[in-house]
């Protein structure tokens, strides 16, 4: 199998500032963040400078006056809080691994576009203009309402008297908003209009700044999940081999069956349509069968899907893995991300087969993905942030159904568990033994990232007889990246 070397590593990628344009409330630091993830995940480094970020600083909870364009002080701090985001940004681009900077500030007039083009210009980098322009009253509305329990500028205020001073805010803005026009040909941007209705795309000149565009046009922000599990127990894990294409075990069959509960449990979206995805392996279309057959949702193969190729080693145990190639099974362990299999993949390799699947998921709503251990890490890796020498080593327990759901400021997981005995198929670094017992009960404790105010995790264990719930619910505030 030959795999061109992903395009993130070309070294003659250029450095991009990415400006984020559009009013409070729009939904900028949003898609600014998701950039950075999405863009880290493939293995570009990226950046947010928040202006805002900045300002906090010296003034942590300014009213709305503030931010009035006649008010001079507040005009100067604004002013002094884009320079310092600036002048950082420049700072961080001097090593030449950096590649795009996310300038997450408002941006709203003609004159401090050109401001910041010159500012782009003179030190040799690209720009793309990201404006989020929205009329939607509905769209905005539950913007501000997410910003006003969320947004750092109105930590311990009253809810109400926040949304209010927030309201009053965006109006200061909007009397000397100017959109991106025509008269701004010059510039590469591209306008989202209403959360994706209609976009406009000018002068992309670049493969990053037209595959940014392309993320940027898939986003939605209607409420959905993803549900996310491995395939049930194989006999292939039985016997501790990796790869193959073997049938579900006994044990398998029994989570298939209980998986459309499981589904069921975890809450679904009332008359939201759901699409089943799993890889063209036979465990895991065995795995949807019962979901198809007693829920009706159609379902889609996808070859990307596939668990990661290991070449040579397909069909061995680890304990034959390490006797056969010793300097594999070390090479590794040292780097479980870089680490390509003999005449099969890396990590590397497989996050850019899914980088596909990641955008149609961007695209899609509710998703059930039947898939392998890697595939499901990956996955997991881009939703979650999770950091590269990190993600390879996560464990995924068979048997288990993960929910996500996308917010604002984070993604949220939930966890349902299948009281169905399963092999694990985790294995710490340095181990040839077939089958460990899980560390823990969710992931060990290094794949989690820093503290976040969203992600609570919460499992919940079901019966396969009764199909209740096991009486002890664990709830497990894992601090989520
Ligand atoms: C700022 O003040 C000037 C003069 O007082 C006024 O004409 C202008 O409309 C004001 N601008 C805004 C955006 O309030
Ligand atoms: C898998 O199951 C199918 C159908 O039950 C059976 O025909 C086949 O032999 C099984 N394959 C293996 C490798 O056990
Ligand atoms: C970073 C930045 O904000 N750049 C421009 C947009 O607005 C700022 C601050 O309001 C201006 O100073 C800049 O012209």
């Amino acid at each position: 199998m030959s795999i061109s070397p992903p395009s993130s590593d070309r070294s003659d990628v250029t450095q991009i500032v990415v400006v984020m344009v559009g009013l409070p409330a729009r939904g900028k630091s949003l898609i600014a963040g998701k950039v950075k993830r999405y863009l880290r995940w493939t293995s570009v480094k990226a950046e947010v400078f928040n202006v805002g970020k900045y300002r906090r600083t010296d003034n942590p909870h300014p009213d709305a006056k503030f931010f009035d364009v006649n008010n001079t002080e507040g005009e100067k701090a604004r002013k002094a809080a884009a320079e310092a985001a600036v002048a950082d940004m420049l700072q961080w681009f001097q090593d030449k691994d950096n590649k795009v900077a996310i300038l997450d500030a408002t941006n709203s007039t003609k004159s401090r576009r050109k401001w910041i083009h010159d500012k782009i210009k003179e030190a040799n980098l690209l720009h793309l203009f990201v404006e989020s322009k929205c009329d939607d009253e509905e769209l905005i509305m539950s913007n501000i309402l997410e910003v006003k329990t969320s947004s750092p500028d109105y930590i311990g205020q009253d809810p109400e008297a926040a949304a209010k001073d927030f309201r009053d805010r965006i109006r200061n803005y909007e009397k000397v908003y100017q959109t991106i026009d025509e008269s701004e040909k010059q510039l590469t941007y591209v306008k989202i209009i209403n959360i994706g209705a209609r976009v406009v795309i000018n002068l992309i000149q670049d493969y990053l700044q037209s595959r940014l565009v392309y993320y940027l046009t898939n986003l939605h922000i209607k409420p959905r999940s993803i549900w996310l599990s491995r395939h049930g127990e194989s006999e292939f894990n039985l016997e501790g081999k990796i790869g193959g294409d073997a049938n579900l075990s006994e044990r398998g069959e029994r989570y298939a069956r209980l998986l459309p509960e499981l589904v069921k449990r975890s809450g679904l979206p009332k008359d939201a349509p759901l699409t089943i995805w799993t890889s063209t392996l036979k465990r895991t279309s065995q795995t949807a069968q019962h979901l198809q057959k007693e829920l009706g949702w159609e379902k889609l193969q996808w070859k990307a899907l596939d668990e990661l190729d290991s070449g040579v080693c397909d069909g061995m145990t680890y304990q034959e893995i390490a006797e056969k190639y010793p300097e594999d099974f070390q090479a590794r362990d040292d780097d479980k991300y870089n680490y390509r299999y003999r005449g099969g993949e890396s990590y590397r390799d497989v996050v850019i087969r899914l980088e596909p699947i990641i955008m149609e998921l961007e695209r899609s709503e509710n998703i059930i993905i039947i898939t392998h251990q890697a595939i499901v890490r990956c996955i997991f890796a881009y939703f979650m942030e999770i950091p590269q020498e990190k993600s390879p080593w996560m464990e995924v327990p068979l048997h288990t159904l993960m929910k996500l759901t996308p917010k604002a400021y984070g993604t949220e997981v939930e966890r349902f568990k299948a009281d169905i005995p399963a092999v694990s198929t985790w294995r710490p670094k340095g181990s040839t033994a077939k089958h460990h017992d899980s560390v823990s009960e969710g992931m060990p404790e290094s794949v989690v990232g820093e503290p976040s105010k969203v992600g609570i995790q919460k499992v919940t264990n079901i019966n396969e007889k009764t199909k209740g719930e096991v009486p002890t619910i664990e709830m497990v505030g894992l601090p989520l990246p």
